[in-house]
């Protein structure tokens, strides 16, 4: 492998955790590239450093030069395709591609992809559960972050798998050509990045890509953006909260009790979800009609939706103080996802919601917020950068606090709370102004709700 910078080489864009499992890739195949990120130290730098040291780097600005010399760009998904060299390197012909297309041309296992705005990492994680209960070898990657999660190609490093069921984000798709996944759904779409897109029809478009190559489809019923813009002749399976038809999947009552079902099959009634809130039944019929749609039993199935608990961040329950319970949602960085916890929250209990919001706004309008809170909430409690333009949307009927920290936040939504009233963190935002991404918002509003007396 040589790295001279005259040769045209590979040049992997950005050195996050995707631009370092690009790199390993691209070492294993023996094929020539060099790194760039326009930052001066970039996450995977250390790494890379140790594992591959002879590989050629630029950091600190991106130049034109080395992008238009380019054999092609391999673009992480956190620098925008409106990035002036990249778009200069279109314009010159350099091929553009991300980890996400490389993946699917080499992989040797069916591909199920989610995306959607909301609920993608509640689905594949259930969808993962689904298979471990049917014995299945699965490999869970992409967009979806966490210990235990990896960017697509360094799942190529495992051991054989009966099925890769990626997470992936508009960003990814941006970049990929053709998916080719064995089963593609859509989840749903509601306004977010919109400091990365010029319009809802814009991210639309990009999130539309993960249907190419398919050879199954699952619909939302209740959500018509999520169906392929164009038609495919492929088979269609479909999921709501209506009566399900054939290949459908959604809810029948019977008895006074609601069921999910399939056609006209009970599966389990929705008293035997742990899971909460209209979204999370929604959730996990997309995660039933993905299973199904790969051939997996209806035993497995049942007994993995019953026992899923969802995932931390998401709508979990905290701490109960003199009746007043505590839930982390920090998961819920854009408005449509703080709309959901808020609604699946308020139907549960007897009082009103204290929303702990705010943060990094990524351009969002907080108006579609508005109509949830003043059903369900009574107090606000507003955080970070974008809490003064959040406030001004709401009227004197909601009570807003700003606060100046989580903790700070947290003593404030207790205050002001009564028996059966909850308080919920559930942002609408990004966390980046105050923290180093959800997870840690989420663990320093839990520590805050520890020290409280
Ligand atoms: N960056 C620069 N300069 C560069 C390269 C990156 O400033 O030259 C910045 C980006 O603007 C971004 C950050 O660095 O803020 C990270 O970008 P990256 O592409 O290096 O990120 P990775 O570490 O490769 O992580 C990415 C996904 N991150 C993003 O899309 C921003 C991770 O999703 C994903 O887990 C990982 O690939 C593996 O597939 C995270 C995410 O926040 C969870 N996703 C967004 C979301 O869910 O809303 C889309
Ligand atoms: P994603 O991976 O798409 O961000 P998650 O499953 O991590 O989705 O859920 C993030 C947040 O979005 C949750 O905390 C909840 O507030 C909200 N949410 C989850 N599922 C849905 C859904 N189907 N529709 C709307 N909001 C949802």
């Amino acid at each position: 492998m040589t790295t001279e910078s005259n040769d045209r080489l590979i040049v992997i864009v950005g050195l996050g955790s995707t631009g370092l499992s690009c790199a390993k890739y691209f070492a294993s195949q023996g094929e020539a590239f060099k790194v760039v990120d326009d930052r001066e130290n970039p996450p995977g730098l250390e790494e890379l450093k140790k594992i591959l040291p002879d590989i050629e780097l630029e950091l600190g600005s991106f130049s034109e030069e080395t992008f238009l010399k380019a054999k092609q760009l391999v673009v992480s998904p956190g620098v925008s395709l409106k990035t002036e060299q990249i778009v200069a390197a279109r314009l010159a012909g350099v091929p553009i591609t991300g980890d996400i297309d490389i993946f699917s041309k080499v992989v040797d296992a069916p591909i199920i992809g989610v995306t959607g705005s909301n609920g993608k990492s509640t689905v594949v994680a259930l969808l993962a559960e689904i298979f471990r209960k049917a014995g299945k070898r699965y490999a869970l990657g992409g967009n979806l972050d966490g210990a235990n999660f990896k960017p697509a190609l360094d799942l190529l490093d495992e051991d054989k798998k009966d099925f890769y069921i990626l997470e992936l984000s508009s960003f990814q798709l941006e970049t990929t050509e053709s998916l080719n996944a064995e089963v593609a759904v859509l989840l749903n779409l509601s306004e977010d990045h919109m400091d990365r897109y010029s319009s809802l029809e814009e991210y639309h478009q990009a999130k539309q890509r993960i249907f190419k190559g398919c050879k199954q489809i699952v619909i939302n019923r209740d959500d018509s953006y999520s169906n392929p813009a164009s038609e495919l002749e492929v088979p269609k399976w479909d999921f709501g909260f209506s009566r399900p038809g054939i290949n459908g999947f959604g809810l029948l009552e019977d008895g006074g009790e609601q069921y999910l079902a399939y056609h006209f099959d009970k599966i389990v009634s929705v008293n035997e979800l742990k899971v909460f809130g209209q979204h999370n039944i929604s959730n996990v019929l997309a995660a039933i009609a993905l299973a199904m749609s790969v051939g997996i039993d209806i035993k497995p199935i049942k007994k993995a939706i019953t026992e899923f608990t969802g995932l931390p961040h998401r709508c979990q329950w905290v701490r109960n103080i003199s009746g007043v319970e505590f839930y982390n949602d920090s998961k819920g960085t854009n408005v449509g996802a703080t709309v959901a916890a808020v609604e699946g929250l308020g139907q549960r209990i007897s009082g009103h919601i204290i929303l702990i919001a705010g943060g990094v706004g990524k351009g969002a309008d907080f108006a579609t917020l508005v109509p949830a809170i003043n059903k369900w909430g009574k107090e606000l409690v507003l955080i970070g950068q974008d809490a003064v333009e959040m406030a001004a949307h709401f009227d004197s009927e909601i009570n807003t606090y700003f606060a100046n920290d989580m903790q700070d936040a947290v003593e404030v939504a207790l205050k002001h709370a009564r028996a059966g009233d909850a308080v919920l963190l559930s942002p609408a935002c990004a966390s980046f102004d105050m923290f180093d991404n959800f997870q840690h918002r989420g663990s320093s509003f839990v520590q805050s709700v520890e020290t409280l007396q």
